[in-house]
């Protein structure tokens, strides 16, 4: 029996969601779909026949067909449509952020610590990249001993203009606070933002590339390099020091061709082809109900870290992260959804 989804938002990753879950995801069958835009929301039913359209995203939540849903709404909306899940019992993958400030994460913290029911999943899909989760796996093997250092790169090819200094922390960067977080299993506790030289390929005033600096609970540092405007290809670094050696993720695409006196390998330009195995992985498991993802707890903690960044980039100042102490409910790592 399939699972009965419904998906909230059919822009860009809406889209791509409500796709795989009609093409990659085994079990799963998209029954509604709502957008703020009523002909975003009828052109995705078109193209993946999904029987009902709702015109109010409350009105698919409540709908006694759908059993999960999918948020991938803007991030102003993520808050109050989260709680309304949770409320309905309801599983739910909210895209990231989990909301747009640490106070509102918080509030679907407390939603759910009320509802007792661990509904929540936090699209940090990096998390089920194989890349990703085999470094998560040698890192819990003690391979490389105590994590040091990380060193991370995080470049877009391109941005639209309206893509601001801030943006660049809270919807690029917030993938490194979750996978450093996640990596090394500590909370992170500082930032620092370096702002270089522009690229004269960003819009005016827009400080791109940031150089950000997270301190961890024991002394760990992570440098996250982000460049939204790199122009050559979607590309993305991670590696791990630890005291015993490194380890670091795979090239994007190990095929490598070699002619006319040449060594060449491709390159990603969009990030849904440069995770599109770990946007597949985090559905197929979050439908089998087993998924174990990012948590509403992880969601709140990468809030808390990127308002104490931003805070960060606007005073030039190292800022502490004001991060609440960790529920029992979320000490036990995840369990299954419902
Ligand atoms: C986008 O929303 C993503 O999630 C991508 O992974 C990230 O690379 C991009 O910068 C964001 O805008």
């Amino acid at each position: 029996m399939n699972r009965r989804i419904g998906v909230i938002g059919a822009g860009l990753m809406g889209l791509t969601h409500v796709r795989l879950l009609s093409g990659a995801v085994s079990g799963a069958e998209v029954v509604a779909v709502s957008d703020a835009l009523p002909e975003a929301a009828e052109r995705a039913a078109a193209e993946a026949g999904i029987e009902t359209v709702h015109g109010d995203a409350f009105d698919l939540i409540h709908d006694e067909r759908v059993e999960a849903v999918v948020i991938a709404s803007p991030a102003a909306t993520h808050e109050a449509f989260a709680v309304a899940c949770i409320e309905a019992r309801k599983p739910v993958l909210c895209e990231k952020p989990l909301a747009e400030t640490r106070d509102a994460a918080r509030r679907v913290l407390d939603a759910e610590l009320a509802a007792g029911s661990r509904l929540v999943h936090v699209g940090f899909m990096r998390r089920f990249d194989p890349g990703y989760a085999d470094m998560k796996a040698k890192l819990d093997a003690g391979l490389v001993g105590r994590p040091l250092l990380v060193h991370c790169a995080h470049r877009n090819p391109v941005v639209p203009p309206s893509f601001g200094s801030e943006m660049i922390v809270t919807d690029t960067v917030v993938h490194e606070m979750d996978a450093v977080r996640w990596l090394l299993g500590q909370e992170i506790v500082r930032a620092t933002v370096l702002t270089p030289r522009p690229t004269s390929h960003a819009a005016d005033g827009v400080h791109d590339p940031q150089f950000v600096i997270f301190e961890t609970e024991d002394g760990a540092l992570a440098d996250v390099e982000a460049f939204v405007n790199a122009r050559y290809a979607y590309d993305i670094r991670c590696e791990v020091v630890g005291e015993l050696g490194t380890i670091a993720l795979p090239p994007a695409t190990p095929v490598l061709v070699r002619r006319d006196g040449r060594e060449a390998a491709e390159l990603p330009d969009r990030f849904q082809e440069r995770f599109g195995a770990a946007y597949v992985g985090e559905l197929q498991a979050w439908v089998a109900g087993t998924a174990t993802g990012a948590s509403a707890w992880d969601g709140y903690a990468a809030a808390a870290v990127s308002e104490a960044t931003v805070e960060a980039l606007r005073s030039g100042r190292a800022m502490d992260v004001a991060l609440d102490p960790r529920p029992d409910f979320y000490a036990a790592g995840p369990r299954t959804a419902g």
